[in-house]
């Protein structure tokens, strides 16, 4: 872990290796405290694009495409997070002197705020946003960041004591961190990344080193890793679970977090179960929400009073793209998961959205840009829910999706009992539009296309916004 303080960068030779969302802020940051910044990146100045000329304006050095690690000697090495910590060019320099440190080390060594984290294969976004807001509140401001997608280390400078940051970490970062949090939550931990780490023990103990100087951990009770994890932990556990948890488990200091017919209770070792927040009071659908909930009330501690629980709960309508609830109208609720690209991500949302009391029937909108994936997956994901009622196709992959539908053994029953239909639309303004039409009041409509964005938009940022612009001048 890296300890420097500010006044110390003057002078001294920095190299940004990548130059991609964490990086690119501490290319002014570093210049403007009088260090000589390099800027390393893979690609060709040519596909970075106006990256390059913006890192040059500000007087930095920039060695793009091949060979761009050649001569690294700089004092202090930044690496972006996907880049591997132990690579022979790093390890070369660090021998020579320099120190390899992270956009995450240098703010988490800096800050003077009272920092939280969040890790975990799946439900990290969602967790460390909640978490957030559950903190704010009182003296000072609070901050979001790190694999969210918003670098803090060029924020420090303007943190005091009273601030506070929640901060998601991926196990990429956390290869080299060893920081002190009030509280570290792990929301459960399944193979992931096993084409960067060199195995699933490696995914672990990169994941695992967020407990090492915690307050307090914030672990899953359901999930085989999280509780290994936990046994060995020196600090107090907060346990989350959406079964009842056994008592047996609970150490001196821990504590439970679970849901108990429908409410979410908290209780001490020894103590009684208190009520701190009703299942329908989550604007989330989907238990998984409900765990993600349960994550960030219990290392939030006593910032976060039921009131403002319960505020956040009800208002809180998701990360952008992600089973984000757009609004209702008439009766339907729209969500927008743009994110969703692929069959195994539309699965999962239809499986939240089912798993949600009341039951809604379900209109998804599907297709988009063809990375030449087989659909019987999402075939099964559709069909094999009665709950989804409608599928409205679009987009590069419609005749797919279309195939792979009217193949599937379920489809004629379902076709013939009525319970399930299928619109096809030439683009996607117009399968929005027909989707909203067929709705009925209870029902819902999703935005899970199964498919990248690319042959009608930039991204899928730009799909998300474009659903939500629709679905709010109904
Ligand atoms: N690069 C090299 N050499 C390499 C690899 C990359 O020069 O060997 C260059 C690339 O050309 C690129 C730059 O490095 O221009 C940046 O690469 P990067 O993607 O590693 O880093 P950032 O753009 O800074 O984004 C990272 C996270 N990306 C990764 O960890 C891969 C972002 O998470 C994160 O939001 C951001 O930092 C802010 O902290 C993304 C992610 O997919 C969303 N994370 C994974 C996940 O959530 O599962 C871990």
């Amino acid at each position: 872990m890296t300890v420097m303080n500010d006044h110390e960068f003057a002078g001294k030779t920095v190299a940004l290796i990548g130059a991609g969302v964490s990086n690119l802020p501490l290319v002014p940051f570093f210049v403007s405290r009088g260090a000589a910044v390099t800027v390393r990146d893979s690609k060709s100045e040519d596909a970075m694009g106006g990256k390059a000329d913006e890192i040059k304006g500000y007087g930095a050095r920039l060695i793009a495409g091949d060979g761009y690690l050649d001569g690294l000697c700089e004092d202090i090495i930044v690496r972006s997070p996907g880049i591997r910590p132990d690579i022979s060019e790093f390890s070369a320099a660090v021998a020579n002197g320099s120190l390899l440190t992270s956009e995450m080390e240098l703010f988490l060594s800096h800050t003077k705020c009272k920092v939280w984290a969040v890790t975990g294969s799946d439900g990290k976004s969602t967790t460390t946003t909640v978490l957030s807001k559950l903190l704010e509140g009182g003296a000072g401001r609070t901050y979001l960041g790190g694999n969210i997608g918003s670098p803090l280390c060029h924020l420090y400078p303007e943190m005091t004591e009273d601030d506070r940051a929640a901060v998601e970490l991926s196990s990429f970062q956390l290869m080299t961190i060893d920081a002190p949090f009030e509280a570290a939550i792990v929301t459960n931990v399944t193979p992931n990344h096993l084409n960067w780490h060199t195995g699933m023990e490696e995914y672990i103990a990169a994941k695992e080193r967020i407990l090492r100087r915690a307050k307090r951990a914030v672990l899953n009770a359901g999930n085989d890793v999280t509780r290994d994890m936990g046994k060995k932990c020196a600090c107090p556990v907060t346990w989350f679970s959406r079964d009842t948890i056994d008592s047996a488990i609970l150490r001196d200091g821990d504590s439970a977090i679970y849901l108990d017919g429908g409410v979410i209770v908290k209780r001490e070792r020894g103590g009684n179960p208190i009520p701190v927040l009703a299942l329908s009071d989550i604007l989330l659908p989907g238990l998984h929400n409900a765990e993600n909930y349960m994550a960030a009330i219990a290392a939030a501690g006593d910032r976060a009073d039921t009131e403002k629980i319960k505020d956040v709960a009800s208002t809180f309508p998701g990360v952008e793209h992600r089973l984000e609830f757009v609004r209702e109208k008439d009766g339907v609720r729209f969500y927008n998961g743009s994110i969703d690209s692929s069959p195994t991500r539309t699965d999962a949302a239809l499986s939240a959205l089912c798993g949600s009391a009341p039951e809604r029937p379900i209109t998804v909108i599907l297709g988009g840009y063809d990375k030449k994936i087989p659909f019987g997956p999402l075939a099964d994901a559709v069909l094999g829910r009665d709950l989804v009622v409608r599928a409205v196709l679009n987009g590069a992959t419609a005749d797919a999706i279309d195939e792979a539908l009217r193949t599937h053994p379920l489809y004629e029953k379902r076709i013939a009992d009525g319970s399930f239909g299928v619109l096809r639309r030439p683009s996607f303004e117009d399968a929005v539009l027909a989707a909203a039409r067929e709705a009925k009041p209870g029902e819902t409509v999703i935005l899970s296309p199964a498919c990248a964005s690319f042959d009608q938009f930039e991204n899928f940022e730009e799909r998300g916004k474009r659903f939500k612009e629709i679905v709010k001048e109904l």
